[in-house]
């Protein structure tokens, strides 16, 4: 399998929303909904700015599009409402909300001698993975559970490397959010990103889905 320059791949680590599932529309109407019940409102694209930012970080960028002001004791309700309500729409959930080619890419992956880890933050991967059947097709999860730093620190995908017994050189980051470029490269590890270079400039390189890989 040979899809970036730059020296052989052993490792593949994976973003789970926007690369492998689009989440970002339940997380959107669950946010919306906290949104409206505080009274404002809140928009598609005011949502763009919570991708891959962490659930404590995306209620802050909510409350500053509605100038709205909570103490730490309400965030950490408000940011539980939150996830009750995304968790809820989980349910929905199946593996027809598999971006195109993710199960056949994971798939090849694993036959062609690729290790596979999920990096992500998103504390609910565990639930997301078994609802969409792949569960089975990493050699390591690494999620918002198990790091402290939020990308663009590397921490998650330097864990997942290390879980893959793997150098960061030899492995390939997949991300559609900045954050997770920024924090591949920090890592040391390539990065290819899905979604477009206007808005995701410095990765190496650019794919709509992973079924331009297949
Ligand atoms: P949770 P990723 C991220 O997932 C989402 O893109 C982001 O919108 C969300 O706030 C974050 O997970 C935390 O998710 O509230 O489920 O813990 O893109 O890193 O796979
Ligand atoms: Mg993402």
């Amino acid at each position: 399998m040979k899809f970036l320059e730059g020296g052989p791949v052993r490792g593949a680590i994976f973003d789970l929303d926007g690369v492998l599932v689009d989440t970002a529309k339940y997380h959107y109407l669950a946010w919306r909904r906290l949104a409206r019940e505080l009274g404002f409102d809140f928009s598609e694209r005011e949502n763009e700015r919570l991708k891959g930012v962490s659930r404590m970080r995306s209620l802050e960028i909510l409350l500053e599009t509605g100038h709205y002001t909570m103490s730490d004791g309400d965030k950490a309700e408000a940011a539980a409402k939150k996830n009750a309500w995304y968790v809820e729409y989980l349910h929905a959930l199946d593996e027809s909300a598999l971006l195109p080619g993710s199960r056949e890419f994971l798939e090849r992956s694993r036959d062609g001698g690729i290790k596979t880890a999920l990096g992500s933050a998103s504390k609910n991967a565990p639930l997301i993975l078994e609802r969409l059947g792949i569960a089975g097709l990493f050699n390591a999860v690494i999620d918002g559970n198990a790091v402290s730093r939020a990308k663009p620190d590397p921490e998650v995908f330097l864990k997942g490397a290390e879980a893959l017994g793997l150098a960061p050189v030899v492995c390939v980051v997949f991300e559609d959010a900045l954050a997770g470029i920024e924090a591949a490269h920090a890592g040391g590890m390539r990065v290819i990103a899905v979604g477009k270079e206007e808005l995701l400039p410095g990765a190496d390189r650019y794919i709509a889905s992973l079924k331009d890989l297949l």
